[in-house]
């Protein structure tokens, strides 16, 4: 599959909810689409970094630049018989996995196209409908978190992921599980707590969550092992797991004992699977993140979630969610907390490029 051309379009959508976390306040996505252009086809793909480096270090601008001046520039012209190859050129440009990412996106949806078949059966996916569940942001009050709760269950949703920080953690999440007994619950810190807290996650074992997202620093695996062995409830990384490798080594000194799965934050659709085959080496289930995805980078995660450790419900909630109008035609809705996979070639979906020529602030074509 020979790369004729790329367009890059920076656009923002408004979130429909207002989403906190331990690191700040979102009110809207700000993203790249990325077009790739070979043998008449078209591959798309989107990007997950904002602005400011609150989640991991990659921003928006960096992308835009690193997309521009190196990353296309090296492929533009080329021919790559398949992913593996793609990824070969390009990685040696050290980090930057996000970027890098939706390159990778944009080449699989094309090179799938070409062979006429969509992703998750070249990736090796094995199912058809994706469990989900919802993550919820720190709301204003106790009130309206179980609220927020009681919609999301009452919805389907299979899992219910609430957002803590300091002060925001003990209270809301134990009057959660009484409120509902029953209810698959997980929290997510986004590093938000050291080592000295080990107090606050020994109460929360009493919660009796499927695991906590997260609760150390970003970079950190070390201390996330001494956690993980001082308390009952599994940890489960994020942050911290950006390459196949990092997971290796998580797993092996018992960092945790489940994966979030972002393709973007590992390196892309191959690093995902290789983090996911890792995984199934120790036994351990694996779920797909999110990044509040508008519909390429939510269609390509439903994909990737068709391998078969995907077996905890990911983030991957209904489009209608977070948007008053999505950017692709098909409209990415679960039902009764199961996600459809779709079924077109590459990742099955088409442009509303109206609507992405309306928003874009700022575009660069590449030839
Ligand atoms: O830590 O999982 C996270 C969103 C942005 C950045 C980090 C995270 C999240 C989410 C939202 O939890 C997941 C989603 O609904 O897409
Ligand atoms: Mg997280």
């Amino acid at each position: 599959m020979r790369i004729e051309a790329a367009e890059l379009r920076l656009i923002t959508l408004p979130l429909k909810f207002r989403f906190e976390t331990s690191f700040g306040v979102q009110t809207e996505r700000h993203l790249i689409v990325l077009t790739l252009f070979g043998e008449g086809l078209e591959g798309y793909a989107e990007t997950v970094m904002e602005y400011t480096p609150h989640y991991r270090e990659e921003t928006l601008p960096g992308a835009w630049a690193l997309l521009e001046n190196l990353l296309l520039p090296k492929v533009l012209g080329r021919d790559f018989a398949n992913p593996e190859q793609l990824w070969a050129e390009i990685s040696g440009f050290r980090g930057n996995r996000m970027t890098k990412a939706a390159l990778e996106m944009a080449f699989w949806d094309l090179w799938c196209k070409s062979l006429g078949q969509p992703l998750w059966k070249l990736l090796g996916g094995v199912r058809q409908e994706i469990p989900v569940g919802i993550s919820l942001g720190i709301e204003p009050s106790l009130e309206s978190t179980l609220e927020k709760v009681g919609q999301g269950l009452a919805a389907g949703y299979r899992r219910i992921k609430l957002k803590i920080k300091p002060g925001w953690d003990i209270r809301p999440v134990m009057a959660v599980r009484e409120a509902y007994p029953e209810a698959t619950l997980t929290v997510d810190a986004n590093s938000a707590y050291n080592l000295n807290d080990i107090g606050t996650f020994c109460a929360l074992d009493a919660a009796r969550l499927d695991y906590i997202e997260q609760p150390l620093a970003f970079d950190d695996l070390l201390d996330h092992a001494k956690l993980q062995s001082a308390i009952t409830t599994s940890i489960c990384l994020d942050e911290s797991i950006t390459s196949p490798e990092d997971a290796r080594k998580a797993l092996e000194i018992g960092a945790g004992r489940v994966i979030n799965i972002k393709p973007a934050r590992v390196g892309g659709i191959l690093a995902s699977r290789k983090v996911h085959d890792i995984a199934q080496s120790y036994g351990l289930p694996v779920w797909m993140g999110g990044m509040l995805e508008a519909g390429i980078g939510r269609a390509a995660n439903i994909h990737v979630a068709t391998l078969p450790m995907f077996t905890k419900p990911g983030d991957t909630s209904s489009a209608s969610r977070y948007w008053q109008e999505d950017i692709i035609e098909e409209g990415l809705e679960a039902t009764q907390g199961l996600m459809p996979v779709p079924q077109g070639p590459g990742l099955g979906i088409t442009l509303k490029r109206e609507l992405i020529q309306r928003l874009t602030e700022k575009s660069a074509y590449i030839a």
